[in-house]
């Protein structure tokens, strides 16, 4: 699929500010994917439709989740979870994507897990530091990325972490699963 088409496919159900990140997340893909040896075209078509779901309904979501059976832990946690793996459920079955490499990096977009492809951990970085971010600690990761992908995710992964834990939420397994994984890794 071209950029143009996917971009048009993708605009209808995304915001004006959320189509403008949709944009910034492609751009930075494209360049970490460059950068770290992974499929630039499939970084394109990912960052393009990696938050196709964020602005489904909840109940159409919780429906999904139990319905296709995803994970029901799912369910106990933040609801903003959730359009990472609706979100791959849907570009598949509504827009017709079928290469697995691209919906599982919309699917781990949100949490991580710990096995991360190249792929995923471009997805989720470029999510975190594309050019309209704005938010404290924002810079250093940009910074980190241009060295280190591993390094430039340990610090989102960081901020992110911290931040839920301030606000008394829960951490997805998952994500601790991709923190841990990065830590152990280093240490190897
Ligand atoms: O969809 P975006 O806003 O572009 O970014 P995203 O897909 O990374 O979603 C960020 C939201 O997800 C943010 O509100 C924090 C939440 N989140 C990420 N990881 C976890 C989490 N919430 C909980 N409860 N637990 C997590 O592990
Ligand atoms: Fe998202
Ligand atoms: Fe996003």
């Amino acid at each position: 699929m071209n950029r143009e088409k996917a971009l048009g496919m993708v605009k209808e159900h995304l915001t004006e500010h959320r189509y403008i990140h949709t944009c910034g997340v492609m751009e930075t893909s494209i360049e970490l994917a460059k950068r770290y040896g992974a499929d630039e075209k499939k970084a394109e078509i990912a960052a393009i439709f990696h938050d196709y779901a964020k602005f489904r309904d909840k109940e159409e979501m919780q429906t999904i989740i139990v319905e296709e059976k995803l994970d029901q832990e799912l369910l106990l946690y933040n609801s903003e979870l959730w359009h990472a793996p609706v979100g791959a459920l849907l570009v598949e079955r509504e827009v017709g994507i079928q290469d697995e490499d691209i919906l599982n990096a919309i699917r781990y977009h949100t949490s991580g897990k710990e096995e991360m492809t190249i792929l995923d951990k471009v997805i989720y970085l470029a999510d975190y530091i594309e050019p309209n971010r704005q938010f404290p600690g924002v810079e250093e990761v940009r910074e980190l990325a241009k060295e280190s992908l591993d390094q430039g995710l340990l610090k989102a992964l960081q901020n992110t972490m911290t931040f839920l834990m301030k606000k008394n939420q829960a951490i997805y397994p998952d994500t601790f699963r991709f923190y841990n994984g990065l830590i152990l890794n280093k240490r190897r």
